[in-house]
């Protein structure tokens, strides 16, 4: 086989092998191409060859290297293209899809509303002051001027632990506690829970929870208590909340009032909600008893005060529309996820 036939056989058979590969291209290029390779070997017998054939061999040799390379760049993007085309084709990814949703907690309907009522008085220049569940029956009746023979201390009402200790029926025992640690001026709240013990039904619950104000300053009024519940009222209920005051009999406060707000639903013309009075009763309240003034270190002659006390389950029923308190303890996630 003269030199020149040999070039174009191992052209021939470079540009076949080329396009039939699938992937490892080096590995032809070092056949052909390569030190080692069939072109490199045929090359090296161009001495052999006369002058005048030299640089016609010379010629041909350059041209089958130059085809072999250029064959294998082609193939080598035809291959890349092919690669790429078969990856878009299973890396599909449709973004319009709508995607896996995260399962969010909720905040329970409880916290949402204290929250919401701590923040309103923190905003008014209350601080919120925490005491004991177990408590003296010293600070949960007596320093609240709550005697002996009063029903609220019926072993009905209350969970006696021994003769001296109960827990909590009010929060107003942390005031209590307050009284006799700080000098006024005292501007608290006190959230937590409170046991009574009641039978459970769709608006009772032996544990629930309160959140009770107390102010005592010199010269505190009613009207500072007015003022007070106002504000909360528009600020928790909406601006255009009205308040009215009920006189009522509290042992802790006096005078003392039931304190509604006009209905948030009806605006007070008379709805399902309100049921169809336009009020609807919302705390307790008063101007704290001389007596537990003095029960608590301060003068009743220098300072006075108000006080009021709110259920937070009762503000959360109605501002939600819960219809049985046991909603708010069961923790059913069908239930809590709509808060
Ligand atoms: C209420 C209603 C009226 C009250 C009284 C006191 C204290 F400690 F100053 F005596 N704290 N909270 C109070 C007054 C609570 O709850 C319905």
């Amino acid at each position: 086989m003269s030199m020149k036939e040999n070039l174009e056989q191992i052209r021939s058979e470079a540009l076949a092998a080329i396009a039939a590969d699938g992937a490892d291209l080096e590995a032809l290029r070092v056949k052909y191409l390569g030190k080692k390779g069939e072109l490199t070997a045929v090359l090296r017998g161009m001495g052999q060859l006369t002058p005048e054939e030299r640089p016609v061999v010379g010629q041909i040799a350059n041209e089958v290297r130059a085809d072999i390379e250029a064959a294998m760049t082609a193939r080598k993007e035809t291959l890349a293209a092919e690669a790429l085309e078969r990856r878009l084709k299973e890396e599909k990814l449709d973004v319009t899809m709508p995607g896996t949703a995260a399962k969010m907690g909720h905040v329970h309907p409880l916290n949402l509303v204290q929250r919401d009522l701590e923040d309103i008085f923190i905003g008014l220049g209350f601080s919120i002051e925490e005491g004991p569940e177990v408590e003296y029956d010293y600070y949960n009746f007596q320093a609240l001027n709550i005697p002996e023979e009063h029903p609220a201390r019926d072993t009905q009402d209350t969970f006696y632990i021994t003769e001296k200790m109960l827990l909590r029926t009010q929060t107003s025992s942390v005031q209590a506690r307050v009284m006799e640690n700080k000098k006024p001026p005292i501007r608290i709240i006190s959230p937590g829970r409170v046991y009574r013990s009641d039978a459970m039904d769709a608006t009772h619950s032996p544990l629930f929870h309160q959140l009770e104000g107390l102010v005592i300053d010199k010269g505190i009024t009613m009207g500072d208590l007015r003022g007070t519940l106002d504000t909360f009222a528009k600020q928790e209920f909406g601006s255009d909340t009205r308040i009215r005051f009920r006189p009522h009999h509290f042992p802790f406060t006096e005078p003392s009032a039931e304190v509604d707000i006009s209905c948030f639903v009806c605006g007070g013309k008379g709805c399902r909600l309100c049921k169809n009075e336009g009020w609807i009763e919302i705390l307790g309240a008063g101007m704290v008893h001389p007596h537990v003034l003095e029960m608590g270190g301060i003068d009743p002659t220098v300072y006075s005060g108000f006080a009021f006390g709110l259920g937070v389950e009762r503000i959360a029923m109605l501002k939600y529309h819960i219809d049985d308190i046991r909603h708010l303890y069961e923790n059913d996630v069908r239930f809590l996820s709509q808060f």
